[in-house]
């Protein structure tokens, strides 16, 4: 028996050489610099020598591309160093983003490469007092790669071994152009678990041998929220495995829902609301937060409003003016509001009156399944009708090349809220104008 654990600190996706898009220009936040990849990076390399940890993995897309190569290799040799003078060594397999740019990184020194060309290859871990843990690796040959990397089998475990597997690849997706993989034949192979890179979206760590995506090490925009930071895999000499995430990333988003419909004047008072549920959003992040130095909070603004032209000013002077606020020591910024309020109408009394305005109202009220509506003697039928009218014009759009693929997955539900959407934001609109058509016509 082992006198100690083995331990191997796994990293996702981290596109080392971009920064973080969405950041508002702002005095009290850190600098970008300080929020990307190349701080998480740094961030992981601490830690791994402060754990004192027996190997860190990089799952792929390591750098993100040529374009950004000298700011992605800078940034990279800085977390290295200090493996290095740790003692502390790193494997790595390559990504469809660094193909080509993480092998030759490699040869410099500092990375072993696991699986160059689309082959399979295997490292043994062997921590004095620890037990010996083996990592199998397959690297992407080509930026694109539409056949499964099981096509060609990896090793088999040896018994009495714990190994793992390090890939970038797609699960489960057959038709992909980014290794197809299946999740049950790679549980299949026996392995203790297949720790991936590709999708960014980081899965809780996964047993059994199952695969899991490991996720990018630190959100790059607004839609990688949660806990993002790289995986401590801990293995005991019995062979057990247990998983963690720590939550290093340096910038965290998320997202929140603001109701305006119990405000007494939204618009008016709607920093003071955005404002209370940032710091309720922030609050709701528990330990997501870990080791944060900012947060992206994305509001989307619901409810019914009596002045909604008044609400999207107000919102937009809120995301212009770098929104920031300090919860829990962190400061959070306003990335960004999503506005789906929609005005207090009189729909019935406006569709008793066959003009524009009307008409639309009558669209309005049968899209949400009124069951009387002025003007129309069969309001299901007309909606069914409706909605088959809209579904052709979507399938029109999406034949075009830019917008390929848009909608074709949508439901009968998805269609009829768009559609409604949209008459009712044409709806306020036109009452809008015509509003301020009358007002400028005293004459
Ligand atoms: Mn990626």
């Amino acid at each position: 028996m082992s006198e100690r654990d083995t331990t191997i600190l796994f990293v996702g996706d981290m596109h080392l050489g971009r920064l973080p898009t969405r950041v508002p220009d702002g005095d009290d936040l850190p600098p970008l610099a300080e929020l990307g990849p190349g701080a998480a990076w740094r961030r992981v390399a601490d830690e791994a020598v402060r754990l004192a940890v027996d190997a860190v993995a990089l799952a792929g897309d390591v750098v993100h591309g040529a374009n950004d190569l000298f700011e992605g290799a800078n940034e990279l040799a800085a977390g290295l160093e200090s493996l290095a003078r740790a003692g502390i060594p790193v494997l790595a397999v390559a990504g469809n983003h660094d193909t080509r740019v993480l092998p030759d990184l490699a040869r410099r020194g500092g990375i072993t490469l696991l699986g160059p060309g689309g082959t399979w290859s295997a490292a043994d871990i062997t921590p004095p007092g620890g037990p010996t843990v083996r990592l199998v690796g397959w690297s992407f040959p080509e930026p694109h790669w539409s056949v499964s990397p099981l096509a060609t089998p990896p090793p088999p475990p040896e018994t009495g071994l714990v190994t793992f597997g390090l890939l970038h690849a797609d699960l489960d997706l057959a038709d992909s152009r980014y290794a197809p993989v299946s999740s049950a034949a790679l549980t299949n192979t026996g392995y203790a678990g297949w720790l991936l890179g590709h999708i960014h979206r980081p899965d809780e760590p996964a047993d059994g041998g199952r695969p899991f995506y490991l996720g990018s090490l630190s959100g790059l925009d607004p839609t990688e929220t949660g806990r993002h930071g790289p995986v401590l895999a801990r293995i005991g000499g019995d062979g057990r495995v247990a998983m963690r995430r720590l939550a290093l990333a340096p910038l965290v988003w998320t997202g929140c829902e603001l109701d305006l419909s119990p405000a007494e004047d939204a618009a008016r008072d709607l920093p003071s609301l955005v404002l209370g549920a940032m710091t309720d959003a922030a609050a709701a992040l528990g330990d997501d937060l870990g080791a944060a130095r900012a947060v992206g909070i994305r509001v989307v603004l619901r409810g019914t409003v009596a002045d909604p032209n008044g609400v999207r000013r107000a919102a937009g002077a809120l995301v212009a003016g770098a929104t920031c606020l300090n919860a829990r020591g962190v400061m959070c910024f306003l990335e960004g509001i999503i506005d789906e309020v929609r005005g207090a109408l009189d729909l019935a009394a406006l569709a008793a009156i066959a003009d524009p305005a009307g008409l639309l109202a009558r669209r309005v009220l049968t899209l949400e399944g009124a069951g009387a509506v002025p003007g129309v003697e069969d309001p299901a039928g007309w909606r069914a009708a409706l909605l088959r009218d809209a579904r052709r014009r979507l399938a029109d759009i999406d034949a075009m090349p830019a917008f390929g693929n848009m909608e074709s997955a949508a439901d009968d539900e998805a269609v009829r809220r768009e559609a409604l959407a949209a008459a009712r934001a044409v709806l306020e609109h036109l009452l809008a104008t015509k509003g301020a058509g009358h007002a400028a016509d005293p004459a």
